[in-house]
């Protein structure tokens, strides 16, 4: 701990005064501006491993920003993001000058009540995507967190949810997985096997699925999957990294935004397609018809699949079990209205952020989550997990009952359940696509999107909008949702909000409607009552 300050000065000194805040992703900023702040997460990291007696994670990545940027989140003891209450804390050690760098350690610590002195040497888990700055910042958070009397166990080259499950299984004796990578793939492959055995015959489904890897370490890591796979799903991997840049023109997010293909990826009608992002956690499906037009099946379409499947193996088994399913405002009201109405699965809507998903999902016994963006998972409680093995092996249920409840638990390891993970999800898809011997055509139909329209604007402060109802009501500037409120009476279908951004300082608009066009306008018409 005497070191923080002098290797602070000599290594890692804080050169410019730029404020900068651990927002809904952690830390995002260009990579040039971000080694003193990886230096001090390494001590936060290890602050936060004495307080909780365990485990802490690292990733260094900026997600599907530009290869330039670089960003740090760090993972708590159950693989999930870190805490809301420490965010102010890393902001705050973020920011200080160096000489202020001691005392607010120990203010925090003294908050926190951790003992500085404890004599135990915490280890912290740390893995980076494939971003050039990422190799020299992860030697700051090296060195910060040996600064402070930790250790480091560097993964090196991993995706986002494969750190976050490293974390996990080390914190729960490896009884969700074995801490390797090696492990990551044995556990899913072999449930991914064991689900593909139990399906019958498949006449629409197709076992293959071109990946767009964005370019960056999804590429990779699906190679390794492959071999575990065998020939269960044949994944074709694109744009991993030989020729292009990370996320340019590509990737899970530049497809949902931009709604058309990819660069690298030239789209053939009766073939399916995914795009991860730059760090794998997020993953979005898309194809093309034989007219040539453009679909998107999104996080909310990957959703209901989801929840459909879960829905029919749970009322099968003849659980009870409370089944929910969690979205963000972005969610295309006909989605919801097909998963409240069809599956009638419960909704609820939470602010945007995994991390809101994420908290209200563990309320339900099995709670799915998905930002329309694709970023999802489906969290199953402890007590759930339980009853569905004994179910499993139940001799007063019927074959069909413990068929179900055997099937249910062979899903749950094929989910990552600390975070959305491009590469899980795209196993758990073509497992229920197999299962329910869909193509991707015939899924897409299982609702049909509401057209719809994202817009921001760029202005001065965009702190003077805030937001009520799970972002979808503006309480502030006075006059704004009324405004809201008399353009959507206008349009069939209409529904519009207006939020600050959490990662950029701009105020996105959305807007659907019945046309394309009404949404397009709907969309314009409220901007301009935003400026
Ligand atoms: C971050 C969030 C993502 C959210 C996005 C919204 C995490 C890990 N990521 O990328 O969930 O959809 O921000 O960005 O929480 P916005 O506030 O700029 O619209
Ligand atoms: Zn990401």
């Amino acid at each position: 701990m005497e070191r923080i300050e002098e290797v602070a000065n000599r290594l890692h000194p804080r050169t410019g005064t730029k404020f900068i805040q651990y927002g809904t992703a952690g830390f995002r900023t260009k990579g040039s501006e971000l080694d003193h702040v990886m230096y001090r997460m390494g001590i936060l990291a290890v602050l936060r491993a004495k307080l909780k007696g365990a485990t802490i994670g690292v990733m260094i990545t900026a997600s599907h920003n530009p290869e330039e940027d670089n960003g740090i989140k760090l993972v708590d003891p159950m693989g999930e993001m870190l805490e809301s209450a420490w965010e102010k804390y890393a902001t705050e050690l973020a920011n200080v000058n160096d000489s202020e760098l001691m005392i607010t350690v120990k203010k925090i610590a003294s908050k926190e009540q951790i003992d500085l002195n404890s004599g135990t040497s915490p280890v912290i888990f740390c893995a980076y995507d494939t971003r050039p700055s990422s190799i020299p910042l992860s030697e700051a958070v090296r060195d910060g967190i040996e600064a402070a009397g930790g250790s480091l166990c560097n993964f090196g080259k991993l995706t986002t949810p494969q750190l976050h499950y490293m974390v996990r299984c080390k914190n729960t004796d490896n009884c969700y997985g074995t801490s390797t990578e090696e492990g990551y793939y044995q556990k899913l492959s072999l449930a991914f096997i064991k689900l593909r055995q139990i399906q019958g015959q498949t006449q629409k489904y197709q076992n293959t699925v071109v990946v767009d890897a964005a370019n960056g370490i999804g590429a990779e890591k699906a190679k390794f999957l492959k071999t575990y796979l065998k020939d269960s799903l044949n994944i074709e991997i694109h744009n991993d990294g030989t020729n292009g840049r990370l996320n340019y023109l590509c990737g899970a997010d530049y497809v949902k935004v931009q709604q058309k293909a990819p660069n690298g990826l030239t789209l053939k009608a009766g073939s399916k397609y995914a795009s991860f992002d730059g760090d794998a956690d997020r993953i979005v499906y898309y194809y093309v018809d034989n007219g040539g037009t453009f679909h998107l099946l999104d996080g909310d379409k990957i959703a209901s699949l989801v929840a459909s499947y879960l829905q029919t193996l749970v009322s099968e088994s003849g659980l009870t079990v409370n089944l929910g399913l969690v979205q963000t405002a972005y969610a295309n009201g006909s989605s919801t209205d097909f998963i409240t109405q069809t599956l009638q699965v419960p909704v609820v809507c939470v602010p945007t952020g995994v991390k809101h998903l994420h908290a209200r999902a563990l309320q339900f016994d099995i709670g799915v989550y998905f930002e329309a963006n694709g970023h999802g998972t489906v969290l199953f409680s402890d007590a759930v997990t339980e009853k569905i093995r004994s179910a499993a092996s139940d001799v007063n249920l019927t074959d069909k009952q413990r068929k179900s409840a055997s099937e249910l638990c062979i899903a749950i390891n094929l989910i990552n359940q600390t975070v959305g993970d491009a590469i899980s999800d795209m196993l758990l898809v073509e497992i229920v696509l197999g299962t329910q011997d869909l193509d991707i055509e015939n899924w897409d139909k299982m609702y049909t999107d509401l057209p719809n329209r994202q817009l921001k604007v760029k202005v001065q402060d965009r702190t003077v909008i805030e937001t009520t109802d799970a972002e979808r009501r503006a309480v502030k500037p006075a006059g704004l949702q009324e405004n809201v409120d008399n353009l959507v009476s206008k349009v069939p279908n209409g529904r519009s909000f207006v939020r600050p951004s959490g990662t950029e300082d701009v105020v996105r608009i959305y807007a659907e409607a019945d046309t394309q066009q009404n949404a397009d306008k709907l969309a314009v018409e409220v901007a301009l009552k935003v400026y």
